[in-house]
């Protein structure tokens, strides 16, 4: 039997994370994380990949592109509290866009439901945004990141996208063409992503494969702190890819192009949201009262 294991698959179990992540003095802070899913057919891999989201996230929001094979059923039945939104055109562009407009969390993780993704990593991404980052920008190409699952050509198409995309924009991006990333929800504004108000019975600019390369060259233009946080990509469970390496290759190209031009991701003034520090844990706050009276005796 094959086994999916997200952990056993991963060639080098011990992974090692980018310093960058994870500075000395990370705010303690505990948001509520929704996780954003787009599906299109993927019934079969659900149960796979709900089975590794972590117990604690605030919302899971399933974007279904009118799968024909269950998927919404399965969701249901995995996961009763799942929210599911119907996009209303085509492409994951558009699926994401309309997940994005239904968070109600503090941070939004798009995570594929192919199986391809380790939904164990959403505490990663979350901690970098806690330690200080907008924009956690998952890399198959950091230290401690890689894939079983990228083709030769696709990783050299990547990598000279990747080139452009940092001579035009300014960043230091290792893996544009990826689409395992987290951002507080104070960012989406300033993305001025279309939320789907307009039905269309195919593909508009920016719902296709391009979306990350949207979000990704949106969030530098912001001006966003951006940290590229290690990821392991493995190939998906079941089902067939629906990305057309040449097809979609250019439109990213395109989408570097059309982002260098437009102003999108400059026009709104984006105001991080202050959270509450976490609170201590029950048994510790009678110690941090009895401390805190002892220092108030002192100085009294
Ligand atoms: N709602 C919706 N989801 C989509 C659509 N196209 C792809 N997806 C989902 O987006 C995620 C990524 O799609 P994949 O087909 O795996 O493409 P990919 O991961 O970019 O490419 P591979 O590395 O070849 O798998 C999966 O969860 C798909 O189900 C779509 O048109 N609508
Ligand atoms: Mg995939």
């Amino acid at each position: 039997m094959t086994d999916h294991s997200y952990r056993d698959a991963r060639p080098n179990a011990e992974v090692v994370l980018h310093p960058s992540v994870f500075p000395t003095a990370a705010r303690a802070v505990a948001p509520r994380v929704s996780v954003v899913i787009p599906t299109y057919n993927e019934a079969k891999n659900l149960p796979h990949v709900f089975a590794a989201i972590p117990a604690d996230v605030h919302e899971v929001i399933v974007v279904d592109g009118h799968s024909v094979d269950g998927t919404i059923e399965v969701a249901r039945s995995l996961r009763p509290d799942v929210r599911i939104v119907l996009q209303n055109r085509h492409g994951k562009g558009n699926a994401m866009a309309c997940g994005f407009a239904e968070v109600t969390g503090d941070v939004v993780v798009m995570l594929d439901a192919d199986g391809s993704a380790d939904p164990a990593e959403i505490e990663r991404f979350v901690a970098a945004l806690v330690a200080g980052a907008d924009f956690a920008k998952g890399s198959r190409f950091a230290p401690g990141g890689g894939s079983t699952d990228i083709t030769a050509l696709r990783q050299w198409g990547n990598r000279w996208l990747n080139r452009i995309a940092n001579a035009l924009f300014g960043t230091s991006y290792t893996d544009l063409c990826y689409g395992y990333n987290a951002f507080w929800a104070h960012c989406l504004p300033a993305l001025e992503l279309d939320p789907g108000t307009r039905t269309h019975d195919g593909k508009l600019w920016g719902d296709g494969f391009e979306i990350e390369t949207i979000i990704n060259t949106r969030m530098a233009k912001a001006g966003m702190r951006i940290t590229e946080v290690p990821s392991f990509e493995f190939p998906r469970v079941h089902g067939i890819s629906n990305l057309n390496t040449w097809r979609d290759g250019f439109r990213v190209l395109r989408a570097l192009a059309v982002e260098r031009c437009n102003a999108k991701g400059r026009r709104v003034p984006v105001t991080p949201v202050q959270l509450p520090v976490a609170r201590p844990a029950a048994d510790e706050v009678p110690a941090a009262a009895e401390a805190a009276a002892e220092r108030a005796g002192r100085t009294a």
